[in-house]
């Protein structure tokens, strides 16, 4: 008798695999654009420089590792649906950083994209072959020290940039969810609960903007009615 719970995944079928590769797709893309984004943020913080130089290095090694998880299983990843999905929001982070605003693209990396790839992590994990298992555990690891440094920053900086802070929110979040509406039924495909995914990213979310400085009635305005919204239209 066994005691493993692990779900009876077939890898190898044309369904999981044709799901596998844009899912693989995307979190390439997400990997490829936060080493990308760390360094863009490395030039404008200068007094952190070294500390995200080194959490880009380590975007880097994880876009690296998820690309060995497609090749392990024989899938080609779709990178470019994937670079169309985070367009939007690489878009929106480059830009406010040309205007010398860093509250925008600290939002969108630290808070959002990673909140969204520990949630998507932690959900694949039960799920996960065994290789890409032991790749995606100690990635998320790193994920957690990348919101910190986020969360940290916009906490010493809450008082005068509350508002901008719950604003980015607002405006990016739906973009953030419109991603993963597109994912859905792959998610489905490989065995992830979107439901559980959504569930998840908003508790992270909430106890990120907790820590930052919002009173939980401001949370639940900014970050929970986001989610219900874009839920709503699903
Ligand atoms: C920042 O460090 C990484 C950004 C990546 C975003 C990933 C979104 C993931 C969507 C669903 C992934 C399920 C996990 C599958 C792993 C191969
Ligand atoms: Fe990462
Ligand atoms: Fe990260």
């Amino acid at each position: 008798m066994t005691l493993s719970t692990a779900p009876n995944i077939d890898y190898s079928t044309e369904a999981y695999r044709r799901a596998y590769a844009l899912i693989n797709g995307v979190v390439i893309m997400g990997e490829n654009h936060a080493d990308h984004h760390f360094r863009l943020l490395a030039d404008a913080i200068p007094a952190d420089r070294e500390e995200l130089l080194a959490l880009a290095a380590m975007e880097a090694r994880h876009a690296r590792e998820f690309v060995g998880c497609g090749r392990n299983l024989r899938v080609q990843a779709d990178i470019p649906l994937a670079r169309k999905l985070f367009q939007p929001l690489h878009d929106s982070l480059t830009s406010a950083l040309e205007q010398g605003d860093l509250v925008r693209p600290l939002v969108i990396q630290c808070l959002i994209i990673e909140c969204f790839a520990i949630a998507a992590y932690h959900c694949y994990l039960p799920v996960a072959d065994p290789y890409a298992k032991g790749i995606t555990t100690w990635v998320i690891d790193d994920e957690h020290l990348h919101l910190n440094y986020g969360e940290q920053w916009l906490q010493r900086n809450f008082s005068s940039h509350r508002e901008a802070i719950a604003e980015a929110c607002r405006r990016e979040l739906p973009t953030t969810l419109t991603i993963l509406q597109e994912l859905w039924s792959d998610l489905e495909a490989i065995g992830i609960a979107p439901e559980a995914l959504v569930a998840e990213f908003n508790c992270l979310l909430n106890d990120s903007l907790g820590a930052i400085g919002f009173q939980p009635k401001e949370v639940m305005a900014i970050s929970t009615s986001a989610v219900a919204r874009a839920l709503a239209h699903l």
